[in-house]
């Protein structure tokens, strides 16, 4: 089922759900060649949430930083991944989707994400593909504007949400997740974001 929760917010519920052991397999290769660290804000404080990365780039302080400059290997995007987000993207009508990164966030009770733009990457006329796992979370959808009051949406294990178009630029954020148990990822919540970045 598609659910337009805004113009280009095309939001799948349950769509990874048919193969989700495989994806959260591939989700914890990455995390073993590459392991979760703490995010660091731009100003170079701790954040809650832990992050890992596949593909060309990784995160580093807000920025996308190339793996030639990294000083570390990454681990490609998992094939199943990579192919799974290519499909998201063109049921929801972007054929060229390309995405050259997996970004992974893991997400304890307690933790949240702070409202924010993902405005990072070069090509934003390439949407993001999201995909969710384990316990669930509210999600704050807001606007083009920092001060636009936000829309909470509920994300569940298997959910998948493609953010292009006009949707692309708006403000998002996760509330503290509350503590619970999943059968697959246990007391986490898991988030992979696939994106075009260079
Ligand atoms: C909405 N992650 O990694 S899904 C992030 O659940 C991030 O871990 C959240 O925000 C999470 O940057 C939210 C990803 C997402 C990505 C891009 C968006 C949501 C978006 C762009 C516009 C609106
Ligand atoms: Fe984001």
């Amino acid at each position: 089922t598609h659910e337009e929760l805004f113009p280009g917010a095309i939001l799948m519920r349950g769509l990874a759900l048919d193969q989700d052991r495989e994806f959260f397999a591939a989700a914890e290769e990455i995390m073993a060649a590459a392991p979760l660290h703490h995010a660091v804000t731009p100003t170079g404080l701790p954040m809650q949430v832990m992050v890992t990365d596949s593909g060309d780039l990784r995160a580093f302080n807000h920025r996308w930083v190339p793996e030639r400059d990294s000083g570390k290997l990454w681990p490609p995007i998992p094939r199943i991944l990579r192919e799974f987000a290519i499909r998201c993207a063109v049921r929801s009508g972007f054929p060229n989707f390309r995405p050259d990164s997996c970004h992974i966030n893991r997400y304890q009770a307690g933790t949240k994400l702070g409202l924010h733009q993902d405005r990072h990457e070069c090509d934003w006329t390439q949407p993001i593909v999201s995909v969710s796992f384990g316990l669930e979370c509210v999600f704050l959808l807001g606007g083009l504007n920092r001060t636009d009051k936000p829309k909470r949406i509920l994300l569940e294990h298997g959910d998948v949400i493609v953010w292009g178009g006009p949707s692309r630029m708006r403000f998002h954020g996760v509330q503290p997740l509350k503590p619970g148990h999943h059968p697959l990822t246990g007391p986490y919540r898991y988030n992979l974001t696939f994106r075009k970045i260079a």
